[in-house]
């Protein structure tokens, strides 16, 4: 069965931008998966675990949706893959990083087990995620939570745009190469 994956990605140290344009290229290149589109890049403020912190270096964000017939958690392993090819070091929780791989939404589907929590648990109350998902999705829902037009609306109206969209919308790349319609 082949199901729709939601991923977001980041990064905030190195050539940001080559470096995600290389992690879609790893993502469309896994078993059985092929990418449906790829988000703009947003310049967002980096979120630590002490709040937004504007003295380090800003993150790049976007979301890729991928069609994929692998199984969740041979996923994960992909992604976890790709994000040490690319020279992923964990030093610190929500510390600087060349490149991350979060598995957002895998279509409708719960997971929560040590390795792995979808819809990811943090997904709902971040402008970084949710923006460039609706980019790319507008009648995207998120399992539990609902529609991701009204979470984007409510955590902006709130004010509370955790590591918040400073420069959305540029460097778009649109529907990417190859994929399917
Ligand atoms: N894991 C469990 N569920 C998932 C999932 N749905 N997707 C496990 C991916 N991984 C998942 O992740 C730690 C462990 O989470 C993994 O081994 C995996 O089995 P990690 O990538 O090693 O560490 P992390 O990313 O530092 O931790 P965490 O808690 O996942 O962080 P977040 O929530 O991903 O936040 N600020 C801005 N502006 N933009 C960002 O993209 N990202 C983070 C990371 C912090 N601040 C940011 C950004
Ligand atoms: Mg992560």
């Amino acid at each position: 069965m082949t199901a729709l994956a939601v991923i977001a990605l980041g990064s905030n140290l190195g050539d940001r931008e080559a470096t995600l344009l290389s992690a879609v290229g790893a993502l469309g290149a896994l078993p059985e998966s092929s990418i449906r589109a790829v988000s703009s890049w947003h310049g967002t403020v980096a979120l630590t675990v002490d709040g937004p912190d504007p003295d380090k270096p800003e993150y790049l964000n976007g979301v890729a949706l991928l069609d994929t017939r692998l199984d969740p958690f041979q996923l994960l392993d992909g992604l976890h893959a790709i994000e040490n090819l690319h020279g992923r070091e964990r030093a610190e929780r929500w510390g600087d990083r060349t490149l991350d791989l979060d598995l957002i939404a895998f279509g409708a589907l719960e997971i929560d087990s040590d390795q792995l929590q979808v819809p990811h648990p943090r997904a709902h109350e971040r402008d970084f995620v949710l923006a460039p998902w609706l980019e790319v999705q507008p009648d995207a829902e998120l399992a539990g939570h609902g529609p991701v037009a009204d979470l984007l609306a409510g955590l902006r109206s709130r004010g509370g745009a955790a590591g918040g969209d400073d420069a959305g919308g540029e460097d778009a790349i649109g529907e990417a190469a190859g994929a399917p319609a």
